[in-house]
């Protein structure tokens, strides 16, 4: 082969290759998404209203799942660890119909024995200690498993009840309980059917955090927050999430507020659905707030969407802190479960 030819055959490979690599680079830059300002889209969150909320379409089949046929399906945790997959953008290029997915009931706890018994520790375990939990909360959390006379987490008449008392443990002037579920899910529906204590110095929660900090500490693996109120400001019920880039030790986080009416008198189905690429919060099945990190980001990573990972359940009443001073005379508040319901659509875990 002559020389001439050698050196056309190699300009034309490298021709070749180069036009390979612009081909892809242009091919990935044409299927991501529209970049919105973050700036735009706060303004949008801060203004909006809850003035035409949309209706979760398929409550009817929620409420009517609860057999003690379905009970019988409840999952183990190790069907639905994931394995993620790495994706150039998290939380892109999902398909999916979101009208038409079917949640089975995967686990439950409806706290239905009548008579006084304490919480099951096959599915709850309990977090303890005091000190101020990094809030300048006031309370002591018990664990009424180890030690009876703590009653701050009870069963009885059909609901779990979460008690923060005026009891002095240690330096700590208040006790309560933190339970957190042995169980983790990635991606589903979580409904907990709760009533909330009243008053200064109460902050009930119900939330969620990552079961392995895969992204690393707080708030780098994320945090959902299903409801917080704080009973300074009552019937005002907050959604958030946490991650590295929205949080609130840098004032970024993502959050929204509406108004509940009646929290401490009325049972609420606080809600999220968790999807592979937006988290829904609804408040007796009508949808207020959806977190799609796509909003802020063309391309997001871990540090806006951690949440591709399995997280557990958290439910808490809190004293202090955001919770405020407690209100003079402060005896004992107590946060009301009738149930916690968890939900997976089998379209769901089949993508992700
Ligand atoms: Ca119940």
């Amino acid at each position: 082969m002559n020389k001439i030819l050698v050196l056309y055959i190699l300009a034309f490979t490298l021709f070749l290759g180069a036009c390979t690599s612009t081909l892809t680079q242009s091919t990935l830059l044409t299927t991501e998404p529209t970049t919105t300002s973050a700036s735009s889209v706060d303004t949008t969150f801060t203004s909006s209203t809850t003035a035409s909320p949309t209706t979760w379409t398929t409550s009817t089949s929620f409420t009517t799942t609860n057999t003690t046929t379905s009970f019988t399906t409840a999952n183990t945790t190790t069907s639905l660890l994931p394995t993620t997959t790495t994706r150039l953008c998290k939380a892109t290029n999902y398909d999916y119909d979101i009208n038409a997915l079917n949640y089975e009931l995967v686990w439950f706890d409806e706290f239905n024995s009548l008579t006084a018994t304490q919480p099951s520790i096959i599915k709850w375990r309990y977090q303890t200690g005091g000190g101020g939990w990094g809030n300048e909360e006031l309370q002591f959390y018990t664990d009424p498993s180890i030690n009876s006379n703590h009653t701050n987490a009870q069963v009885g008449n059909g609901f779990l009840t979460i008690t923060a008392k005026k009891e002095t443990i240690g330096t700590n002037l208040y006790t309560s309980a933190r339970m957190n579920s042995n169980a983790s899910w990635l991606y589903g529906r979580i409904d907990v059917r709760a009533k909330l204590p009243q008053g200064a110095g109460t902050w009930p929660a119900i939330w969620m955090m990552p079961q392995h900090s895969a992204y690393g500490s707080w708030p780098n693996s994320g945090e959902i927050d299903i409801m917080e109120h704080v009973g300074t400001n009552m019937n005002r019920v907050h959604f958030s999430i946490h991650s590295q880039a929205y949080n609130h030790k840098i004032g970024t986080q993502k959050t929204y507020v509406t108004t509940v009416p009646n929290v401490s008198t009325e049972f609420h189905l606080y809600s999220v659905e968790w999807l592979p690429d937006q988290i829904r919060f609804f408040v007796d099945n009508v949808l207020y707030w959806t977190y799609r990190p796509t909003n802020f980001v063309s391309c997001p990573t871990e540090e806006q969407w951690p949440f591709d990972r399995p997280f557990y359940l958290i439910l808490n009443v809190a004293i202090g802190g955001w919770g405020g001073t407690p209100y003079a005379n402060f005896v004992q508040e107590t946060m009301t479960i009738d149930y916690v319901r968890v939900y997976q659509s089998p379209v769901i875990t089949a993508i992700s």
